[in-house]
């Protein structure tokens, strides 16, 4: 009698994020809670897209320090580098190398269409580099090279995914079939949490106004201090509506924490003023990543077994990488 070999192969995750700066609750309730969600049912490949943070200007060590803070935070927040692949995307050269192959399959125009761009280059005005007009490209390459099923990120990365897609597509229709047609996971609540000083704004963790942003690191006397702060309404009724930006965000975020409903959140504060409400907002963000941050500081501390980690991710990476990357040659032409 044959033997039955169990072949129901996990669906593919991959994500990647930047290690700009600290990172903050947007990116936690946009993303990485996600990706820490997803490692029970996927096969998860996760980066840290050092290439990408040069995009704007970066002063080396503190770069340096960004990239291993970012690794460290992931492995905090519940990533497992063994079960899954987590690693730092300048350490596989596929990433820079496909991301030429797919710039030659990628038209001007549609790259000129991408508004993160042009928020940023607004932004850095003094230095609108080639790099920073196709980003979207090298995080295609980012995505294509590892075949994900889904892609988990903010609201703020639909496009990106998007054009992704069209690149792939048009790809495979040219040259035969590289690439997966990756989709776009983005949460229900919390895809794009705003500013707490300007909910009309993306909340960013590039944002000089320090008051604006909750980092996932900070201490729970500055989350509840920021939660004070944030820009409302002077209506004082915890109430959703489109007309309350400020209001509805900091609901929002409530809500992505606690999981409670908007509707029940509105009745759990009926006839109580905005005080109330940004206090219990505040503790339930400060009580959800103290757990993050206790982990944090005892990984950060041990940087030898962090690399040891990192170059393991790197060498499960570039083994994908690797197989696609040259697939993608070959069809294109080239001699191997
Ligand atoms: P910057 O703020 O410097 O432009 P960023 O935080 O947008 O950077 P990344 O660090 O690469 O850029 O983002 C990582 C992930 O976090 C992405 O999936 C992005 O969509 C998500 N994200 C970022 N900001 C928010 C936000 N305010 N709300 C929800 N998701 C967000
Ligand atoms: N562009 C994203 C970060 C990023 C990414 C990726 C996300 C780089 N490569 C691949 C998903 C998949 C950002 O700026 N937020």
């Amino acid at each position: 009698m044959s033997e039955i070999i169990e072949t129901t192969q996990k669906k593919k995750v991959l994500s990647c994020i930047q290690p700009s700066g600290m990172l903050t609750l947007g990116n936690y309730l946009g993303a990485l809670k996600n990706w820490v969600a997803m490692q029970d049912e996927f096969d998860c490949t996760f980066a840290v897209a050092d290439l990408h943070a040069i995009t704007v200007r970066q002063e080396p060590a503190k770069l340096r320090a960004q990239i291993y803070s970012t690794y460290a935070l992931l492995l905090a927040l519940g990533i497992d580098p063994e079960k899954h692949t987590l690693f730092i995307q300048s350490h596989v050269p596929e990433h820079a190398n496909l991301s030429w192959l797919l710039s030659c399959n990628t038209q001007f125009g549609e790259m000129s269409r991408m508004t993160q761009f042009k928020d940023k280059s607004a932004k850095h005005a003094n230095n609108v580099n080639v790099g920073l007009f196709s980003y979207p490209v090298l995080m295609a390459a980012d995505i294509l090279l590892y075949k994900p099923d889904l892609v988990p990120v903010g609201a703020d990365q639909k496009q990106h995914l998007e054009i992704a897609r069209d690149i792939a597509i048009r790809f495979n229709n040219l040259y035969g079939d590289v690439f997966t047609i990756p989709d776009a996971y983005i949460p229900k609540t919390g895809a794009r949490v705003m500013s707490l000083q300007d909910p009309t704004k993306k909340m960013s963790k590039s944002d000089d106004n320090l008051n604006s942003w909750v980092a996932i690191l900070d201490s729970k006397d500055d989350i509840i201090r920021k939660f004070k702060r944030a820009v409302t309404d002077s209506e004082a009724c915890v109430r959703f509506g489109a007309e309350k930006p400020g209001i509805s965000n900091l609901m929002t975020i409530y809500s992505a924490i606690t999981e409670k409903s908007i509707a029940d959140i509105e009745k759990e504060f009926e006839g109580k003023g905005y005080g109330d409400f940004k206090l219990a907002v505040g503790e339930s963000v400060a009580d959800a990543l103290a757990p993050i941050k206790t982990a944090y500081d005892e990984i950060i501390k041990d940087k030898k077994a962090l690399e040891v980690l990192y170059k393991q991710g790197a060498q499960k990476a570039e083994y994908v990488a690797r197989k696609t990357y040259f697939k993608a040659m070959k069809k294109v032409g080239f001699v191997l």
